[in-house]
């Protein structure tokens, strides 16, 4: 954790010595809200459905390309069909103005996602099956910015809301 007060020189962070004692001083917002250091657990999944052509039968439409949805026809043996949607879990990401924040993400489902957040970190970053991916930045800047999946287009796709101070 020390390395990351190194990464965030806009936050400003006095230590003031008192007596024999050193106190760690974060900045307060106008609220009386410290700024947070928020680890937020996210998960890359693919919430599946099935179901046999006796019970139901296999829907012919087309879904949106992109790789974010998943239709499988009916197994010749089983008659069994399938349709799934990868998402970002939690797919709505909450955080306040200046909080330090670190997505903790482990990939579950799809083997490997490409990711990559508007503004926050526009560098690609990949969740690979079974594996955790930290993305740390600091929310400077209040909106909504969209988090991203290039293989699983439109699904994969969450929001970071950033609530102004
Ligand atoms: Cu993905």
């Amino acid at each position: 954790m020390a390395s990351w007060h190194k990464k965030l020189p806009m936050i400003a962070v006095a230590v003031v010595a008192i007596g024999a004692g050193v106190v760690l001083l974060l900045p307060h917002s106008g609220s009386g809200q410290a700024v947070a250091e928020r680890v937020v657990y996210v998960a890359a999944i693919e919430p599946k459905g099935g179901v046999t052509v006796d019970k139901e039968p296999f829907p012919v439409g087309e879904l949106p390309k992109g790789g974010g949805y998943v239709k499988k026809a009916p197994d010749p043996a089983t008659g069994r069909w399938e349709v799934s949607a990868y998402q970002w879990s939690p797919a709505t990401i909450v955080v306040r103005q200046g909080d330090l924040v670190t997505l903790e993400i482990i990939g579950i489902n799809g083997a490997k996602h490409t990711g990559y957040i508007d503004r926050y970190h526009p560098n690609e970053f990949v969740v690979k099956r079974g594996e955790i991916t930290r993305v740390q930045f600091t929310a400077d800047t209040p909106g909504l910015f969209k988090i991203h999946c290039k293989e699983h287009e439109p699904t994969m796709e969450g929001y970071l809301v950033v609530l102004p101070r």
